[in-house]
């Protein structure tokens, strides 16, 4: 059994969870599960691992007892789940949260991975969202957010037919990032427990990245980081903890003297006292770049 299971709920869950499901690097380390409680969706997903939730008669916002008792028996020995969903309708507001607790009963870390709603999908959508995420908030381990209107402020070629998809496209990359520096042996390493002791209670958690090469190549692809539109927002000197995971190739490793780039960050970008953690990973397609990204979190106060 793997270490980690990604579990798709709902429409926009489980369509994110199919497209991560076609890399078959993931597929092989990573478990995945896909529940709703619209049996078309299931069908259609190339996921085996499913489940049709059922609802108790009497009050729809619950699960039966048959259906809590599978989850149950499908998550249990997993270390970490994570959970991908698209808030704004009733399965990510009724359900997920029910679903987290049983999570946490069985003392699995949970991280959720969710869109805020479009601003075309109507007020209606994004007042339930907005509930969603802070119940989700008060029952998870960490909580990213992808606001999709921030996506299609950002994207040139983005259209109605295509919004989902890049949202999902969003949403999968997110994940993925995150489960290559948790779950991926590397070179200077993150403790998992650290990573939610940096994450938990946070008010906002942003997972960015950006690529460089040259003599600054380190410094370069922070500031490309931070030019993404997810991050266009905050400012980095908010941030009350900060993940500063650098990839390169084992041809062209991080020299000691670039090192002096990220303590040089740490001195003078970040806000004194913030939690700030760097980790080296090693991607061979980067070749001569580096990818830096940033797990970037403010304190809930
Ligand atoms: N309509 C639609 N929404 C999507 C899709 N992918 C992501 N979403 C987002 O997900 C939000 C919630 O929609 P669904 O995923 O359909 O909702 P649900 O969790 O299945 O809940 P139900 O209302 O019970 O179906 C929407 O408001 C969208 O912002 C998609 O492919 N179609
Ligand atoms: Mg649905």
């Amino acid at each position: 059994m793997s270490y980690l299971a990604v579990i798709g709920v709902g429409r926009g869950g489980i369509h994110t969870v199919n497209k991560m499901n076609r890399n078959p690097a993931l597929v092989e380390e990573v478990s995945f599960l896909v529940c709703d409680t619209d049996d078309i969706i299931l069908m259609k997903s190339p996921v085996e691992n499913k489940i049709l939730m059922n609802c108790k008669p009497q009050d729809e916002r619950f699960l039966t007892e048959e259906t809590k008792k599978d989850f149950k028996c499908r998550v249990s020995g997993f270390r970490v789940v994570f959970f991908v969903a698209g808030m704004g309708g009733s399965t990510g507001h009724d359900l997920l949260p029910e679903l987290i607790g049983y999570c946490r009963e069985l003392e699995i870390t949970v991280s959720c991975f969710v869109t805020s709603p479009f601003t075309f999908e109507g007020d209606v959508k994004c007042k339930i969202a907005t509930e969603s995420i802070l119940n989700i908030r008060q029952c998870s381990d960490s909580v990213v957010v992808i606001n999709n209107d921030i996506i299609q402020d950002s994207e040139r070629d983005f259209n109605l037919a295509n919004a989902f998809h890049k949202s999902h496209l969003i949403l999968a990359e997110n994940c993925e990032v995150l489960y290559k520096i948790l779950c991926k042996p590397s070179y200077v390493s993150l403790v998992l427990d650290d990573y939610y002791s940096t994450m938990r209670n946070s008010a906002v958690t942003i997972i960015v990245s950006g690529y460089s090469n040259g003599e600054k190549r380190v410094l370069a692809a922070f500031d490309e980081a931070l030019k993404s539109s997810l991050f266009k927002p905050y400012e980095i000197g908010e941030m009350d903890g900060i993940i500063f995971a650098i990839e390169c190739s084992t041809h062209h490793q991080i020299k000691m003297e670039e090192v002096k780039y990220i303590h040089e960050i740490m001195g003078n970008r970040i806000k004194e006292g913030s939690n700030f953690t760097w980790i080296v990973n090693f991607d061979e397609e980067l070749n001569e770049e580096v990818k830096v990204t940033l797990i970037a979190s403010i304190k809930n106060r």
